[in-house]
Formats: structure tokens, C-alpha cells, sequence
């Protein structure tokens, strides 16, 4: 067996053939597991390690090696060592004795950005190399590229680019920024589009509750349809946040949506549906309407948001 070394990899051979970067993870709650699997299944040698140890059981059965501590986990480590655990505050618990030195640490623990740029550092002090990743997938979508699903990373761009065919083993893998705060960042903002999106369709079967004949089944195809169409505004309010002019574009101004707000709000009083998920939105429609931006889009209410 041939062993060709880089200071942070060590890639064997067997008969010519390069075998795959081994891979240490810990961390093996539902995620962790479905990440688990995917670098077995694709060749790589796996070191585990969880809290409950039971857990590692079964993937041991598949192939993986595990190791009694999350230390020793580390120890051993000569690829990439993914985190998957619950919260930022496990990372800390789960490496506290760990010596991190050299190490090439890769978490998708979800974090805030404050976390993940705190993190960073604290590894960077520890001696390692740190990149945070942010997963926009489910434990099914794992494994399967198929599916979409795909993981942010940011922080150190070299080190992503080092492992990179390793991390798109599970899924998909796009870096968005050198910042680590930055994946956790973008995780937030898809997440909380995402809680508005739910929010809508909340309110539109509610609106057709009271009607027992009507076809739900049809009604979300059309919804499905018009807020894949509707997504799109997302690239124009980009390009009125980065120029600055707010009536850039604007094929439906804000004066025009407020008054048919009128609309929605008086089928939502004859539907008995309790108008709530709309509200807010709807408030600061029109007081920007009242500032006299009627003319503008959507871009102009970021701003009474705050976060500037
Ligand atoms: N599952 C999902 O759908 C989402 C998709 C998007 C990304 N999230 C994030 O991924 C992280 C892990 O999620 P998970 O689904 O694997 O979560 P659990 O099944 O609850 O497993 C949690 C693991 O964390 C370990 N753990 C918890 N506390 C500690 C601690 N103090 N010290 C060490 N390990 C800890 C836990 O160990 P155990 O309970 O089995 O002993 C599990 O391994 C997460 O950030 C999601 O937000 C998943």
C-alpha cells in the first residue's frame, strides 16, 4: 500500500487506485447518521463518535470505526472532522478536551452568525482550521443529489476548496463568503422566507375552510405555481437594494398592493379566517405609503425593518 501525504491528508492507495479521503464525524443524531451513511456508501473510511455511544452501533455493522471519545475521535483524525451536533453549545462541550491542533474542523451544527464567527475563532485559537456549513436539506434528501438539497459553507475558502468533493458527497456544497458567520447568516435569512412562505399558505386554507366542496388538492397546485412564479421578485428587490432606487422595475407599486390589501382583508372577515399572519406586512405596506414611496416596490420597506 502506497500512502501519499499532505500536511492535512493522508490518501492510501491499493493497486493504483486513490482511495477516498477518510472522514471523522461526530455527532450521529438523525442528520449525523444520514451524513454517515453517504460517506460509507461513497468509499470513505468513517470515524465516528456520539454522546450515546449505542448509536454508533449500527454503522459500525455498515463499516464505520468508533472511537470512545470525542478526543480520540480527533486524535485519529487525518481528513476533514464534520460536527453535526445539536446546538453550538454541544461543539464546545464535545471538543473541550479535544486537542485541535492541525485539524481540519468543518461544523454544521446549526449556529447563529455570531456563534459560528465566535467558533471560528476559538478554533483558530486552538490551532485548527474552521469552516461553517449550514444545511438546507432534510435527513431523506441526504445522499440523494436528486433531491436538491445542499449545505452553505463559509470561513476558510481554502479549506472547503481541500475537501470539497468530500462534502458534496452527501449533497450539494456552495460557499457564500469568507465571513463564518456567513452560511449561518444565509441558513437564517432561506429559513425565515421560508416561515413567511408557511405563513401564507396558513392563511390561504384557512380562507377556504368553511368551504366543504372546494378542492384543496387543486388549490395547491395553483398556490405551488404562482409562488414559484412570485420567487422571482427576489432578484428584482437584489437589484433595488444594490442601486438604491426603489421604483427600478417596479411592475406593481406599493400604493397599487396596499389598496388591494382592502381586498384580502374584507374576504378574510367574510371567511371568518382572523387576519393575523398578514397584518404586520400589510402595516408596514402602508405606512411606507404614507411616507409617499407609493410608487417604489417592496425594497423600500427593508428598511423600516432596522438591521442597518
Ligand atoms: N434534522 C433536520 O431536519 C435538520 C435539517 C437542517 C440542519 N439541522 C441541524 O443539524 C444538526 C443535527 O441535527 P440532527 O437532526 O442530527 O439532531 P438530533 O437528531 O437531535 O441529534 C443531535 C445530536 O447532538 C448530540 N448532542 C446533543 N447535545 C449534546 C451535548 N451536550 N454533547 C454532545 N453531543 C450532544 C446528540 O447526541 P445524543 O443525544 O445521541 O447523545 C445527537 O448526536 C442540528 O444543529 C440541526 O439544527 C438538522
Amino acid at each position: 500500500m502506497q500512502t501519499h501525504t499532505t500536511p492535512h491528508a493522508t490518501f492510501g492507495t491499493t493497486s493504483g487506485t486513490p482511495s477516498k479521503p477518510p472522514v471523522t464525524l461526530l455527532g450521529l443524531g438523525d442528520m449525523g447518521t444520514a451524513l454517515a451513511r453517504s460517506w460509507l456508501a461513497a468509499g470513505h473510511p468513517l470515524t465516528v463518535w456520539n454522546r450515546t455511544p449505542a448509536k454508533a452501533g449500527p454503522l459500525v455493522d455498515e463499516g464505520a470505526r468508533k472511537t470512545a471519545t470525542a478526543a480520540g475521535a480527533l486524535e485519529s483524525a487525518a481528513g476533514p472532522v464534520i460536527l453535526c451536533l445539536l446546538d453550538d453549545a454541544s461543539v464546545g462541550e464535545t471538543l473541550e478536551a479535544a486537542d485541535l491542533h492541525g485539524k481540519d474542523l468543518i461544523n454544521l451544527t446549526t449556529s447563529t452568525p455570531d456563534q459560528a464567527r465566535r467558533r471560528a475563532r476559538w478554533a483558530q485559537e486552538r490551532g485548527a482550521r474552521f469552516l461553517d456549513g449550514g444545511i438546507m436539506a432534510v435527513p431523506p434528501m441526504i445522499g440523494r443529489p436528486e433531491t436538491g438539497g445542499y449545505v452553505l459553507y463559509s470561513g476558510d475558502h481554502a479549506l472547503f476548496e481541500r475537501h470539497r468533493e468530500t462534502l458534496e458527497v452527501p449533497a450539494g456544497a456552495r460557499f457564500v463568503g469568507a465571513d463564518p458567520g456567513h452560511a449561518a447568516l444565509h441558513d437564517v435569512a432561506l429559513l425565515s422566507a421560508m416561515t413567511g412562505m408557511f405563513a401564507g399558505l396558513t392563511h390561504a386554507f384557512a380562507l377556504v375552510a368553511p368551504e366543504k366542496d372546494l378542492d384543496r388538492a387543486g388549490l395547491a397546485t395553483l398556490l405551488t405555481e404562482w409562488l414559484g412564479a412570485m420567487a422571482g421578485a427576489a432578484h428584482g428587490m437584489a437589484a433595488q437594494l444594490e442601486s438604491g432606487d426603489y421604483t427600478e422595475g417596479v411592475t406593481s407599486n406599493l400604493a397599487m398592493m396596499t389598496a388591494a390589501n382592502a381586498a384580502l382583508l374584507a374576504t378574510a372577515q367574510e371567511q371568518h379566517v382572523d387576519p393575523r399572519l398578514l397584518a404586520p406586512y400589510m402595516e408596514l405596506m402602508s405606512r411606507r405609503v404614507a411616507q409617499g414611496y407609493g410608487d417604489e416596490g417592496s425594497a423600500g420597506l427593508v428598511g423600516l425593518l432596522g438591521g442597518e
